[in-house]
């Protein structure tokens, strides 16, 4: 019998071709929701999925009966119920190692533009306002030297604090639930407890995966903790953050700045006062958005797909007791 795969993210054709070598693959790389026709008319028949940014609901679920396998496009899994796949024996896989590099070079992206108001004064430039020498009103703040505040520090988070510690001569503390011995040693990093970590650092960045441990993690009183003049960067998930919280703090002036390229809401919405705000650098989740990169994560969960539907060790797989259901 040959396999079924629905494929709602784009991958290339070469991928694509790979792939309907040998399974039957519907490509809808524009899905918007697993209710619209299209969908609907396929899961049924549905052995794995391969895509990202849809949310897979257990409602889901019970329309795809026969689903052995999701491969996501995507390190993060906040979008799947990853319990009930376990319970129901479905393997869900996902794409970490592949995007790190990139989603890191992103964090940096948005400390550097953040810090230094690179946005704002561009926009002046573009806007034909540069109309005589900048004055201390637009200066921006120094990152080489400062004291970066990693709230994790796991694969992402790790690689950010290399390049603060290695190429920025940055004091790099972190906080999360393990310490990392080998990061303290190669990058002079300190583990602190949250509230400390806020207390110290010049510029904090969330790297931490959504659950619901983390779910609000930073909100009005953590933004209080911070230093004046701090800067905030998540390139996480928009909801470990409470987003009202932190409006309040930038339009207060509690908070210095932000960089962000997670939202609560994503696409942001056009009316939200982060898109608008000259203090808040607003990046639409590009992340992993490389041609390199999305292109080895594509290529990772291709791979995954394959090996769970033919029965063998995924690569990359996230609940592999599923298997044992
Ligand atoms: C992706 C991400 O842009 O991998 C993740 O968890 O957030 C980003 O790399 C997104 O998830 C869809 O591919």
């Amino acid at each position: 019998m040959t396999k079924r795969i629905l494929v709602f993210r784009e991958i290339n054709d070469t991928q694509l071709a790979s792939l309907r070598a040998e399974f039957e693959v519907d490509y809808l790389p524009h899905l918007t929701s697993f209710d619209a026709p299209e969908a609907m008319e396929i899961l049924p028949q549905v052995h794995g999925l391969v895509g990202a940014s849809l949310k897979v609901t257990p409602e889901v679920l019970d329309k795809a009966p026969n689903l052995e396998a999701i491969a996501s496009i995507s390190v993060g899994y906040d979008n799947y119920p990853v319990d009930e796949l376990t319970r129901r024996g479905i393997l869900l896989c996902n794409t970490p190692d592949v995007l790190t590099e990139t989603t890191a070079d992103t964090g940096f992206l948005l400390i550097m533009s953040t810090a230094r108001r690179a946005i704002e004064l561009a926009e002046m430039v573009r806007q034909g306002r540069w109309t005589q020498n900048i004055g201390k009103e637009w200066f921006g703040s120094d990152i080489h030297g400062k004291t970066l505040g990693m709230v994790g520090m796991g694969r992402i988070g790790a690689a950010i604090a290399r390049r603060g510690a290695l190429g920025f001569n940055m004091n790099v503390l972190y906080s999360m639930a393990s310490s990392k011995p080998e990061l303290e040693k190669s990058l002079g990093a300190q583990r602190l407890e949250l509230d400390a970590l806020l207390e110290q650092a010049d510029i904090v960045c969330v790297t931490v995966p959504l659950t619901e441990q983390t779910e609000k993690l930073i909100g009005a009183a953590q933004f209080a903790r911070m230093k004046p003049g701090a800067i905030f960067v998540n390139v996480a998930r928009g909801k470990v953050v409470d987003e009202a919280a932190m409006i309040q703090a930038l339009d207060d002036g509690t908070l210095h700045a932000a960089g962000l390229d997670v939202f609560e809401t994503e696409p942001l919405p056009a009316d939200s006062p982060l898109a608008r705000m000259s203090n808040v650098v607003a990046l639409p989740h590009i992340g992993s958005a490389t041609h390199e990169t999305r292109t080895a994560m594509a290529q990772r969960a291709v791979d995954n797909i394959r090996l769970a539907l033919d029965g063998q060790p995924a690569l990359s797989a996230v609940n592999v007791d599923a298997l044992e259901r």
